[in-house]
């Protein structure tokens, strides 16, 4: 049998990464794709070593022609689209942008698909923040969404064009619902890697405080690594569904600090409130964590958990780190690779 080849959008980012590295493993051929912008930043591709082994191809989610190209180009089997404007505090401040690339993005290519061969199978990113103010304390497949940013608003609308397309020209096309999963591979405005990376920072000497904004909200972390393998399990499905993949369990902000600091054995306490609250290493009565108001989103998701009962059943999956394990995996390689002349 000829090799699958496999087209990642969002190849530079952290689950493009992760998943070409599995797709690769499967001896896929990979076609990885990202804006022209992006094309200096394949660091993640050049940690896992790589980076020559993939096949780039310039695509803009905007760019319909673009997208046209490339999938008429090559023998696709199966395509990801992990490609987003996937920062929800920057959808405030850009949200025409944000629901042209991220949810329009997704119907672009699912119509290319459609138009020029409807047997590619289509992976879509979903995620958690389309449950938004939530209506169910543990969300599934079934709960309803009921969105607080442009970002996941964006992100129900190309989940709707997903299964518009699946039920309308019975495309191979699944949404898998993702809920925040983080490793050494994030980007560094996401607040579990802006933790780990400024603790380390302030280790070496290299930054005063980390400034954050709500510490309070509450997110159901899991590890990009282990959730890319799943995106790659639904599309081997008989049959095109969605799934949640989740851990089950749900945790604050601040409580992900504090699983930090405890695994770097620093000695600290919280004093203040609200504004003024604020985190302090008790051995020089430095500062570590300030809150900075600019860092408060204009409208909050106070809460995720969600119930992944349905992978476990049909993809025979189970979480397997647990948010202890996240951070030592976390904390491990940021000071491993930490180099100031990196930054
Ligand atoms: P999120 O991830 O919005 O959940 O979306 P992020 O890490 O940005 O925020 C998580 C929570 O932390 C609070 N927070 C801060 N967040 C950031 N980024 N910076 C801060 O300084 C800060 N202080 C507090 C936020 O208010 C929020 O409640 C991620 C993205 O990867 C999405 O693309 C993806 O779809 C979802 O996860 C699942």
């Amino acid at each position: 049998m000829s090799k699958k080849t496999a087209l990642i959008t969002g190849i530079s980012g952290q689950d493009g990464a992760y998943l070409a590295d599995f797709l690769l493993k499967k001896k896929y051929k990979v076609i990885g794709c990202d804006r022209r912008s992006a094309r200096n930043n394949n660091w993640r591709l050049i940690r896992l070593g790589i980076q020559d082994k993939i096949i780039f191809e310039e695509m803009e989610l905007g760019e319909i022609l673009q997208i046209q190209r490339v999938i008429k180009k090559y023998k696709i089997s199966e395509i990801y689209n992990l490609g987003a404007q996937s920062f929800v505090a920057t959808s405030f401040n850009s949200p025409i942008y944000t629901a042209d690339i991220t949810g329009l993005g997704a119907l672009r290519i699912l119509d290319t698909i459609r138009t020029t061969n409807p047997k590619v199978k289509f992976y879509q990113a979903s995620s958690s923040e389309m449950y938004g103010d939530v209506l169910e304390n543990n969300q599934n497949e079934k709960t309803p969404f009921n969105p607080r940013s442009p970002y996941a608003i964006a992100k129900a609308c190309a989940h709707y064009f997903v299964k518009n397309y699946r039920d309308s020209y019975n495309l191979f096309a699944v949404s898998g619902i993702l809920f925040n999963h983080e490793s050494p591979f994030r980007g560094e405005e996401f607040v579990t890697r802006k933790i780990t990376l400024g603790l380390t920072k302030i280790i070496h000497g290299d930054q005063d405080c980390i400034e954050l904004g709500n510490l309070y909200a509450k997110r159901d972390w899991g590890y990009a690594k282990e959730y890319v393998e799943l995106m790659w399990k639904m599309m081997q499905q008989k049959k095109a569904e969605d799934y949640v993949i989740s851990t089950g369990k749900s945790y604050s902000i601040k409580s992900f600090i504090n699983e930090c600091v405890k695994y770097l054995k620093l000695k600290t306490k919280w004093v203040g409130k609200g504004v003024n609250e604020k985190l302090v290493n008790t051995k020089n009565n430095k500062i570590l964590i300030k809150i900075n108001k600019k860092f408060f989103r204009p409208a909050e998701v106070n809460f995720l958990k969600g119930d992944h009962k349905k992978a476990k059943k049909h993809l025979n999956w189970k979480p397997k780190t647990n948010l202890k394990k996240l951070v030592k995996i976390m904390m491990d390689e940021e000071i491993a690779y930490y180099s100031p002349l990196n930054k």
